[in-house]
């Protein structure tokens, strides 16, 4: 039952985003498919019986259809990429002969840096970035818990959005298409660079940071040196209010461990390079040295590495 209007959405990337998106399209009735890296990770999906989906209390087990890219066999014109920022690449490249040139690719992840790289491998795909503020995390492979409601933004320098945010929506997610993605991607950049490394750092919960003297001074460092590089940009209109958002961020999320912690936690690779390492390369084509955010940059690098099993 795939057609314009209710696509079949292929999502490359099972962690807590993709797998929740995938939930709930399999829950309202549309056609989705998980794509996993290999053969291997196929079948421990296969041998599992599929997500093990907890909302509202409620968890149940969805066997939602899944394929790795030896396993592609139909042309893919709907993409959803969830893979953290630095896969994004080489998961496309491994299905890349599939991606229908004008097909759609919806990019929603943490970072930056990402989206110029996809639309020059795919020059004719109608390209979107999207943002999420829903809360979801993995207590164990292919399980996903929807911890907290939030909004979903979608946006295109060069297309309407209206379709495709449509087309995502499955409920009770609802994308909202926004006109100016670019400064909604770029808050988030500055919330991420200011509260995740930070979390990793202290090793405590987002909330844990209010209470911690020096956290809330690297914060505020973190913070002026993003509002210094926003100003550079002319960026900086977006980003007002900039501190007391963190804060209010950091508290209304008091209980959460943040990604990058869970990252950290569970042995994996972590997205500090695309978001405070963007953040510092791009100060530095500016001629512009972020010494707060250069230190958490250095000193979670550091910790990743003693971490990665
Ligand atoms: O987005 C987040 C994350 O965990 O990645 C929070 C902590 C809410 C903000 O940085």
């Amino acid at each position: 039952m795939s057609n314009t209007a209710n696509p079949t959405w292929s999502i490359l990337g099972a962690g807590a985003i993709g797998s929740l998106w995938a939930c709930y399209a399999q829950r309202s009735g549309h056609n989705t498919e998980l794509i996993f890296r290999d053969r291997r990770s196929l079948a421990a999906y296969r041998q599992h019986g599929g997500i093990r989906f907890t909302a509202n209390g409620q968890t149940d087990l969805l066997n939602i259809a899944a394929r790795c890219p030896a396993t592609i066999t139909a042309p893919i014109q709907h993409l959803l990429i969830t893979t953290k920022a630095q896969q994004t690449l080489t998961a496309l490249a491994a299905i890349a002969e599939y991606i229908q040139p004008d097909a759609s690719l919806v990019l929603l992840q943490n970072g930056l840096g990402i989206a110029e790289q996809v639309q020059q491998q795919f020059p004719e795909a109608r390209l979107f970035k999207a943002s999420t503020t829903e809360g979801a995390y993995r207590p164990s492979r292919f399980a996903v818990v929807h911890a907290g409601r939030g909004q979903t933004l979608i946006g295109s320098a060069a297309d309407k959005a209206d379709a495709i945010a449509q087309s995502l929506s499955f409920a009770p997610l609802t994308v909202s298409p926004n006109d100016n993605i670019d400064a909604v991607l770029w808050r988030k950049l500055a919330i991420n660079c200011a509260i995740n490394p930070l979390t990793v750092i202290h090793r405590c919960r987002n909330g844990e940071l209010l209470d911690k003297p020096e956290a809330l001074a690297q914060i505020a460092s973190v913070v002026e040196e993003i509002l210094q590089l926003s100003k550079i940009l002319n960026f900086d209109q977006e980003l007002a209010n900039l501190h007391q958002q963190v804060l209010d961020v950091a508290r209304a999320t008091a209980n959460n461990r943040s990604s990058m912690l869970q990252d950290i936690e569970s042995g994996k690779e972590t997205e500090i390079e695309a978001i405070t390492g963007y953040l510092c390369r791009l100060a530095a084509k500016q001629g512009l040295h972020l010494p707060a955010n250069q230190l958490l940059l250095d000193e979670v690098q550091r910790i990743s590495l003693q971490n990665r099993v």
